[in-house]
């Protein structure tokens, strides 16, 4: 069993979502986990034993313009490895944390610390086009002992945006089945005042722009023309006022809720026959993993990694950026086809029990931390 040591944003956000529960199966299975974040992971809501952690404190003294956060999380990481003899340190999201943890390794030299990196999109897809910081994402990837992404999609980006040739696996996402999955919660439909029959359409996201959340509320309004339904909006961000505006220019609020940002996404999945993710950028899309562990069939974009996790015409659809069109025909199939909705729904269930598992994906894991710390 390891000692490791779990860096990760530790608010709402799929990285963190991940590197949390990822914390949390690897604690069940014996490992000692010590998280070393800014607050409590967000989803680490309760005591787990062996499971550790350790706050990094950003103190804004006034000779400091910014406060230093890379810097006190990289001693934080060196004081707590050294204190706690940790094995590695695996870190989610290349900046800065990947550099954090290369400078903690040379502050615990007599340790045999190894670093391993976990690439989540923005991280390359965003800040990797940024001059500022390119080097040194570079930098923080080459020198890790493992470098991990979880598409295909994310490795090859990485490769041309960056021009590495480090070795990098591809581990994608995982779920925890036994909290998403279909639960009965058909009172929430009463709750919100939508019919029986009526058809529900979800989408789940953090409103930045890269999400093209107007192009969900586009293509509902003209799914709502052809069919009663409800479009269940879960979420917030930057983007929410413009989305917002735009429900109330197109006439549909009485047919489009907001709910704000949830605790217990799996209740609202579970009442929703179609979840639209129509993003012009996503490494993976965490949020379809879990709506397809909830039997939700989803219709996702033509980019990132999306593709790898949405099998086009098995368990949800593909369709190209801005197309609403194409989400509109695509989406009105699912909705008006029972047997073509239950088949899609049950494919959804299969293909996170045999892909995306909690179990499958953190084996992977486990067998690269083996691999690293037998490596010289
Ligand atoms: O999507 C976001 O805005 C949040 C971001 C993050 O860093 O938490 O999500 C990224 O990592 C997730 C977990 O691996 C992926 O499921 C998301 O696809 C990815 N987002 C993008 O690539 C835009």
């Amino acid at each position: 069993m390891s000692k490791i040591g779990i860096t990760c944003y530790p608010t709402v956000g799929g990285s963190g979502v991940l590197a949390t529960e990822l914390g949390k199966f690897l604690a069940e299975k014996g490992h000692e986990v010590h998280f070393i974040t800014t607050q409590i992971p967000f989803r680490l809501n309760k005591i787990y034993p062996n499971i550790y952690f350790h706050e990094v404190e950003v103190n804004n003294y006034p000779v400091f313009q910014h406060p230093p956060y890379d810097l006190a999380l990289a001693n934080k990481m060196a004081e707590v490895a050294k204190r706690e003899e940790l094995d590695l340190l695996h870190v989610h999201y290349a900046m800065p944390h990947a550099v954090c943890a290369i400078l903690a390794k040379q502050m615990c030299s007599e340790l045999d610390l190894k670093v391993i990196t976990t690439l989540h999109g923005t991280d390359i897809t965003v800040l990797g086009i940024d001059d500022n910081l390119k080097q040194l994402i570079k930098f923080g990837i080459e020198k890790s002992d493992a470098v991990t992404a979880v598409s295909n999609s994310l490795v090859d980006q990485t490769r041309r945006m960056l021009d590495t040739e480090k070795d990098m696996h591809v581990v994608h996402n995982f779920v925890d089945e036994r909290e998403y999955q279909h639960v009965d919660s058909r009172n929430l439909k009463q709750q919100f005042n939508i019919g029986e029959d009526e058809k529900v359409v979800i989408h789940v996201s953090n409103f930045r722009k890269v999400k093209r959340v107007e192009d969900v509320v586009r293509s509902f309004h003209l799914i709502q023309q052809e069919i009663t339904a409800k479009l269940v909006l879960v979420g917030d961000g930057p983007e929410f006022n413009k989305v917002y505006n735009l429900v109330e220019q197109l006439g549909i609020e009485e047919k489009v809720l907001f709910v704000g940002k949830q605790e217990r996404v799996q209740e609202l999945l579970s009442i929703a026959d179609v979840k639209l993710l129509l993003s012009e950028k996503e490494s993976f899309g965490l949020v379809l993993l879990e709506a397809m562990a909830c039997g939700v069939p989803c219709i996702g974009t033509d980019t990132g990694g999306i593709p790898e996790v949405i099998e086009d015409g098995v368990d949800g659809y593909i369709v190209e950026v801005q197309d609403i069109e194409q989400v509109k025909e695509k989406a009105l199939r699912i909705l008006k086809d029972a047997q073509l909705s239950r088949s899609f729904s049950e494919n959804a269930v299969r293909a996170v029990s045999e892909k995306f598992s909690a179990e499958k994906i953190v084996k992977q894991y486990e067998k690269l931390y083996e691999q690293v710390l037998h490596s010289e």
